[in-house]
């Protein structure tokens, strides 16, 4: 089964930001969706469990040089 993770996204500054994330998060193994809005400043991720975590996502984001904020 698939599951969704909804994640605010700090240190994004310009559609550019928004739309490499996207493919960074789409090339994480177990990844089927992701959605970024720059304007929401959010990720919606539909992933499987059985082949990626949260802190496996959230590491990639920082990777890519963008802060995840769980909280929000
Ligand atoms: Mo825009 Mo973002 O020039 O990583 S691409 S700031």
């Amino acid at each position: 089964d698939l599951a969704d993770l909804s994640l605010g996204i700090n240190g994004m500054t310009c559609a550019a930001c928004s739309t490499r994330l996207e493919r960074v998060l789409g090339r994480v193994e177990g990844v089927e969706r992701a959605l970024v809005s720059l304007a929401a400043e959010r990720a919606d991720i539909r992933y499987d469990p059985a082949l990626v975590s949260p802190p496996t996502l959230e590491a990639a984001i920082v990777k890519a040089g963008f802060a995840p904020d769980p909280a929000r």
